[in-house]
């Protein structure tokens, strides 16, 4: 039913039903799609702020991508009708809308493109789609084929949905003129402000065919008659009514009449995307629209895609932990830091996070984002809520919720930045903000470290405030009165610190980094008095003075954050360790991975916020969030638990069982953002993808896959070598692009070494460490390990 083709560059599922929400999705600067299946998709384009051009049939809300999206029989989708002339049987590729069963079915992801392959009634469809690396557009080939063994007559129809673009103004028709049909509209607005922002949108939306069609239908309600989208009514005459919209839904649908004899086929290329006017139609069309147009962009963008492969392929015992590693996780890393999840103004973490994961992939990207976070520093060196990308952008939703976290994550994304690339010169660059202050990267840093050190951030007890969220954006009533404060956000505060002590140790600038390893100290102890709870740390305590993630909680009794981090930071000695590892496993563990806290809320408590009142198991109510699994296989791998940290990285990879892909619906080709938890409560939806794809997940993935996993971390002299194989393994192989050399590790268990041995070239290193390399050169090691697995 599902499995990659052989060398790994796709990922075919052959049902259109076991797993119906599973898709793929493709990307450029400028615009982002999702794709399901069974032909549904959800697209949208930056202009600058995100806008669609295939629509839903009501008015939508604009918000962040939704978890579980449902679709629905008006849901925008790209569609092909099949009408047997003959006969009057019908059928649609993919499969939506009119859901026939078909005698074959194949759905393909590939990295840089979509295709189907789907037959019935004697008939091929393959439909495949790409985009091109700098505009907004849907480029697609659709053929057809007689496969029966008698001449055919056939219609075809793509129909492509535009949907309800305005209440204000909408129509479409086709245009000869243009070789298409076009429909346009204006953004509904009210406020005369607007008027200048609304002007230039681009309201059209085209959908040019390089073969012109025999008939076409513009008007939705007309092609779909009263026969309902399964079976239309506009499929029931001989040819479509070359129909317009007159403030009526628009809809993209043509016709073709084929005679075809056996094996004869067809191909039609059509080009669907959004336009400001006419001008920009003829432009796309003469840009994209040939046989070369096609052939070029699928290249280009192929190779777009490839600059996004990553510095690391392994060869591992777990074929299928392979084929996620060195096709599709440095993809879903490079979309994150090359696009900021579409949107003008990133949560600051989130921005933070993914250029975190950039640092593998394209560094030069992490450093400009690093430099562009620290420009929007405030004069208080704290960090505002969100980053604006784009001029005249403002913070929206979230960012105009006050969060107290946002420092912690600069030393984070820099370390990793400064471990790729060894670029200690960064942290001299003068950096300038709107206030008017001018202080180098380095004292910037120093400036946020102070801040989480500050009265304004920790509380009488040394704790850090919570205001109305941490990392946990719905945690937003813990602290809201002012008081609350955030056990993870405490601990956390300890692991920056400790970052940032050894980058000014390593600066040789002591009297700081002494400062701020007090700093941690301090903190530390503040957690270990105020927090530790017998068996693991607490979550935060409330307004009113109530600890909670304890042991009487009924509900949110513990969570994972305070825990993961508390080994990152410090606060946890090995004796805490000691005890919380076996509560995280007992409470926390389940087969899609660990939970993000147990036992998920049934229902509001004030003093906590509005993440108690997200269904049980779904979202940060509880669920296998990976964001936070991630932070704790980070813990783990740093504090040499191999098989642990290897069992949750495994878990987030849906698979390899089939039950395991049908119960969570997605294909392995990205990690979601969570899996439902509720796996005692709730058996029957445990395990099931959010089908998300934005998530900070996996930047620490590929970091834990990178440094942890295949322990090949940079250093200001080198590379430090310390892999951490699962004990069943005896060996794996690991290709890592470092500072502009090619490594190649063959890495054994050996059981005469008692600590990682390398080689090259024959010679055995002096310690696992490889210092004086080379841009441009290749270098082949023997890495012997130890049969135990501690570092
Ligand atoms: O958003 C993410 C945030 O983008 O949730 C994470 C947080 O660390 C990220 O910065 C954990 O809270 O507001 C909500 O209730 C949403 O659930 C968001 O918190 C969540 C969504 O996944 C956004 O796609």
């Amino acid at each position: 039913m599902l499995g990659p083709t052989h060398d790994g560059e796709r990922y075919e599922l052959t049902s259109p039903t076991a797993m119906p929400k599973a898709g793929g999705f493709l990307w450029n600067q400028k615009m982002m799609i999702q794709m399901t299946c069974r032909g549904y998709a959800v697209a949208q384009f930056m202009q600058p702020e995100p806008a669609k051009y295939s629509h839903a049939p009501n008015l939508e809300a604009k918000t962040f991508m939704q978890p579980e999206q449902n679709y629905y029989t008006h849901h925008p989708g790209r569609f092909v009708y099949v009408k047997d002339e003959e006969t009057d049987e019908i059928f649609s590729a993919p499969y939506e809308p009119v859901r026939t069963s078909l005698d074959r079915f194949a759905f393909s992801v590939g990295k840089s493109d979509i295709s189907w392959n789907v037959e019935n009634l004697g008939i091929r469809v393959e439909m495949k789609f790409g985009l091109p690396t700098n505009d907004v557009a849907e480029l697609w080939t659709i053929k057809v084929q007689n496969i029966s063994e008698r001449r055919r007559k056939i219609s075809v129809y793509p129909y492509f949905t535009i949907g309800y673009m305005s209440w204000m103004n909408q129509e479409g028709e086709y245009r000869q003129d243009l070789g298409g049909i076009v429909a346009s509209s204006i953004t509904p607005y009210q406020k005369p402000q607007d008027y200048s922002k609304i002007k230039l949108l681009k309201d059209k939306t085209y959908f040019l065919c390089r073969t012109e069609p025999d008939s076409w239908e513009v008007n939705q309600h007309a092609f779909e008659g009263d026969g309902g989208l399964h079976n239309p009514s506009g499929l029931s005459e001989p040819t479509l009514r070359k129909g317009d919209a007159r403030y009526e839904t628009p809809v993209a649908a043509v016709q073709y009449r084929l005679d075809l004899q056996p094996n004869e086929e067809r191909e039609y290329c059509f080009l669907f995307g959004p336009a400001l006017d006419d001008a920009e139609i003829i432009e796309m069309r003469d840009k994209y629209l040939s046989k070369e147009g096609f052939s070029k962009v699928a290249d280009d963008y192929a190779s777009y895609i490839e600059k996004g492969s990553g510095c690391v392929r392994i060869e591992t015992p777990d074929k299928d932990l392979d084929n996620f590693v060195n096709n599709w996780m440095a993809r879903q890393v490079y979309y994150h830091g090359d696009v900021n999840r579409l949107t003008t103004d990133p949560q600051t973490r989130n921005y933070m996070q993914d250029n975190m994961g950039m640092s593998f992939i394209k560094p030069e990207v992490a450093k400009k984002a690093i430099i562009t976070a620290l420009s929007q520093q405030e004069s208080s060196g704290s960090m505002p809520d969100g980053i604006i990308l784009v001029e005249g952008a403002e913070l929206k939703y979230i960012n105009q919720i006050p969060h107290t976290d946002h420092c912690v994550w600069l030393p984070i994304a820099l370390e990793v930045y400064l471990s790729e690339t060894a670029d200690y010169e960064l942290l001299s660059i003068p950096v300038q903000t709107q206030n008017g202050d001018k202080f180098t990267v380095f004292e910037r840093l120093s400036r946020a470290m102070d801040w989480l050190l500050s009265k304004q951030a920790r509380d009488h007890r040394g704790l850090s405030f919570i205001a109305q969220g941490d990392w946990c954006d719905p945690m937003n009533m813990a602290g809201w009165k002012g008081k609350g404060v955030s056990g993870w956000l405490t601990v956390a505060t300890a692991y920056a610190l400790n970052i940032w002590a050894t980058i000014c140790e390593q600066q040789g600038d002591k009297p700081s980094s002494s400062r701020y390893r007090a700093g941690a100290k301090d903190v530390n102890d503040a957690a270990d008095r105020h927090l530790w709870n017998g068996d693991w740390f607490a979550r935060g305590i409330t307004d009113d003075d109530v600890v909670f993630g304890v042991k009487d909680d009924p509900e949110g009794r513990i969570w994972l954050n305070p825990q993961a981090w508390s080994i990152l930071g410090g606060a946890a000695s090995p004796e805490k360790i000691g005890k919380m590892l076996p509560q995280i496993d007992r409470q926390l563990g389940t087969p899609y991975g660990v939970l993000m806290f147990a036992p998920p809320f049934t229902g509001m408590r004030e003093d906590i916020g509005r993440v108690t009142q997200k269904y049980p198991g779904q979202g940060e109510n509880g669920s296998v969030y990976n964001h936070a699994g991630a932070f704790y296989v980070h813990s783990l791998y740093s504090i040499g638990e191999s098989d642990r940290a290897y069992r949750i990285l495994r878990q987030m990879i849906p698979g390899p069982s089939e039950d395991d892909y049908v119960q969570r619906g997605q294909l392995p080709i990205y990690i979601p953002n969570y899996y439902r938890g509720g796996w005692h409560e709730y058996p029957r939806t445990a395990g099931r993808s959010s089908q998300l794809f934005n998530t900070g997940t996996v930047s620490w993935v590929y970091r834990s896959f990178v440094e942890g996993l295949c322990g090949l971390r940079g250093d200001p002299n080198g590379l430090s070598i310390c892999p951490q194989l699962p004990s069943a393994w005896d060996g794996m192989k690991v290709t890592r692009l470092f500072r502009g050399a090619t490594f190649y590790l063959d890495i054994r268990r050996d059981k005469d070494v008692q600590r990682v041995t390398v080689s090259h070239e024959g010679d055995t290193l002096p310690g696992a460490h490889f210092g004086g390399i080379k841009a441009g050169e290749v270098y082949h090691l023997k890495v012997a390990v130890p049969f135990t697995n501690k570092p």
